[in-house]
């Protein structure tokens, strides 16, 4: 009898523990909190400078870092172009035909670009890249990478 009574002041006793431990995790949760909060506020307040760290990342592209070719009159416009490596070349059919845009070695390809539609390209590595209209063999194009 007196053991059964130990064994319920034991448990008694681990579950007066456990609220023990509870009280303190729930103490060093509020503090974590606090602190998430604070650290939240103080990043928040230069958005500016982490989006400029975005562009300058090597590869990204910016807004300078972009060039346009219109499909206009069964012809690209330029009908060579001349980039720096990380450059966004993008084609846009201007015609009311459909055109599109095709490597002439079969490596990248946009599918057929109705009017108004666009296909853009970033340009990673140094190059001549030839490409063609698959609809019109005679509207050639020429995107030159360089450094
Ligand atoms: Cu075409």
């Amino acid at each position: 009898m007196k053991n059964k009574i130990n064994i319920i002041k034991n448990v008694i006793n681990v579950f007066q523990n456990r609220n023990d431990d509870m009280k303190k995790t729930i103490i060093g949760l509020s503090v974590f909190m606090v602190l998430s909060v604070i650290l939240a506020a103080c990043s928040t307040t230069a958005p500016a400078a982490s989006s400029a760290t975005v562009e300058s990342k090597p590869g990204a592209v910016s807004a300078s870092d972009s060039a346009n070719v219109e499909m206009k009159g069964f012809a690209f416009s330029p009908k060579e172009l001349t980039v720096k490596v990380g450059t966004k070349v993008t084609w846009t059919n201007m015609d009311s035909a459909g055109h599109d845009v095709k490597a002439t070695d079969g490596s990248w390809g946009s599918g057929t670009l109705t009017n108004g539609q666009t296909f853009s390209m970033v340009f990673d590595k140094e190059g001549t890249y030839a490409y063609v209209c698959t609809f019109h063999p005679g509207m050639t194009g020429t995107i030159i990478v360089t450094k």
